[in-house]
């Protein structure tokens, strides 16, 4: 019996190698169910996922009421195009533009589309608006960014790999250190028409920039008429304890790019917010999807936030962040470096002579807990939304036993 359902496994993986890209490099754990925080592979062995697919499950796997919305809609109409109207969209873009304090909203789907979106419509604003000469418009980024993968988008990374064999790559990008403002300041010039920066730099290792950064770069970017992007595809909709991560800085984006978690994992859906009527400067014809703002989506994104706030997942993190993050903090052990993160986007830095992160990573999954190791000695622990204080005790203890002996 055991022998037959391992064999299951082995095979699966021996198809997805055998036919897929091999652009991945997973754990070798397959799973075909989810719970809330919980998921099964198909040995029906439970982990507790602390992934949450990159913090697109916020809101917990196969959430009852979303995956209702889902089925609802999908009986009724799923795609239109934007040729036409739909019922959804004008609900959906309300709720969202009321939930986030947003003027407007332009609906697309993956993360990477709603970047291109924002770096295409600063672009035009900088032209239109700001009286940029043709061609000339400069966007700044920071080193160790992680905002997607289309050719744009990596040929503005700092990471080796991100761009090596893709190039060649798109002008009008400038880069600077994440979190230094004297940097920021005079990377400005009278061509700058946006900066696209991370609330908090997710793929760099959850990397919170020192306390006053966003205020000055706020009244830099207002005093240079230069619009703030912020990508708050990873930290937005309770991840960080907030509805968005910008209200830790007491601040607001002129842009801000939302995905994952908008749709709950349940569908990919992303949005460009605009607080300043940038978004105004596209007309009919300009951009566009043909997914991008359909019934589907909309019906599943509107019910992922209504749970989100009906549910109190907002505030449920900010309460097991602050738990979880205690709990990890208290481990006494020599690999530990550090730990860090807001809210339930949290991180343990081992020290480099501990033997890295990839080998307690696959120790925690063989004590039931999902999560994925980033840049060598660093865990990411982002579980799902609806983590309960008996759970965030328990991944504590989960980490504390992986460790490696000393
Ligand atoms: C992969 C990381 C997370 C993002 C931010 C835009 C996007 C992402 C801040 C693009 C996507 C993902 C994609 C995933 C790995 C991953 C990731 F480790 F690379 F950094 F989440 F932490 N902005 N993040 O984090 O969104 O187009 O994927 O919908 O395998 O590439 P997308």
């Amino acid at each position: 019996m055991t022998t037959a359902v391992l064999s299951r496994a082995a095979d699966l993986i021996e198809r997805e190698n055998h036919y897929g890209a091999h652009n991945y490099k997973p754990l070798d754990v397959v799973l075909t169910r989810g719970e809330g925080v919980h998921v099964w592979d198909v040995d029906g062995k439970r982990y507790l996922d602390c992934l949450s697919a990159y913090s697109a499950v916020n809101q917990g796997h196969c959430h009852p009421r979303i995956i209702g919305a889902l089925t609802e809609q999908a009986q009724r109409l799923t795609l239109t195009s934007r040729a036409f109207r739909n019922d959804q969209l004008p609900a959906f873009l309300e709720e969202l533009c009321t939930l986030t304090n947003s003027h407007m909203a332009l609906p697309m789907n993956s993360g990477a589309e709603a970047v291109e979106s924002a770096l295409k419509t600063v672009r035009k604003w900088g032209y239109e608006v700001k009286g940029v000469p043709a061609d000339r418009a400069e966007i700044i980024v920071c080193s160790e960014n992680f905002h997607g993968r289309t050719l744009a988008i990596v040929g503005f990374s700092s990471d080796d790999q991100t761009r090596a064999g893709f190039g060649p790559f798109t002008p009008g990008f400038r880069m600077v250190p994440y979190g230094d403002v004297a940097a920021f300041e005079a990377a400005i010039t009278p061509n700058t028409v946006g900066f696209l920066v991370e609330p908090i730099q997710g793929e760099a290792g959850v990397v919170i920039p020192p306390a006053g950064y966003f205020t000055r770069v706020r009244e830099l970017c207002t005093a240079h008429n230069v619009v703030l992007i912020l990508d708050e595809i990873q930290t937005g909709f309770g991840r960080t304890g907030k509805l968005l991560a910008e209200e830790h800085e007491g601040i607001e984006a002129d842009l801000t790019l939302v995905g994952k978690a908008l749709a709950g994992g349940v569908y990919p859906v992303s949005a460009v917010l605009s607080n300043a009527q940038v978004l105004g400067v596209l007309k009919p014809g300009d951009h566009g999807s043909t997914f991008g703002g359909n019934p589907l989506a909309c019906a599943v994104a509107r019910m992922a936030l209504k749970v989100l706030v009906d549910e109190g997942m907002v505030e449920n993190s900010a309460v097991m962040g602050a738990r979880l993050k205690a709990t990890l903090a208290s481990i006494r052990h020599p690999a530990v470096k550090e730990v860090r993160g807001r809210g339930l986007m949290l991180a343990v830095e081992l020290h480099p002579q501990a033997g890295g992160a990839r080998p307690v990573v696959e120790a925690l999954a063989a004590r039931g807990l999902l999560a994925k190791d980033t840049h060598d000695h660093t865990i990411r622990i982002s579980p799902p939304l609806v983590l309960t204080a008996g759970e965030a005790d328990w991944i504590a203890e989960q980490v504390q036993a992986a460790l490696p002996p000393t």
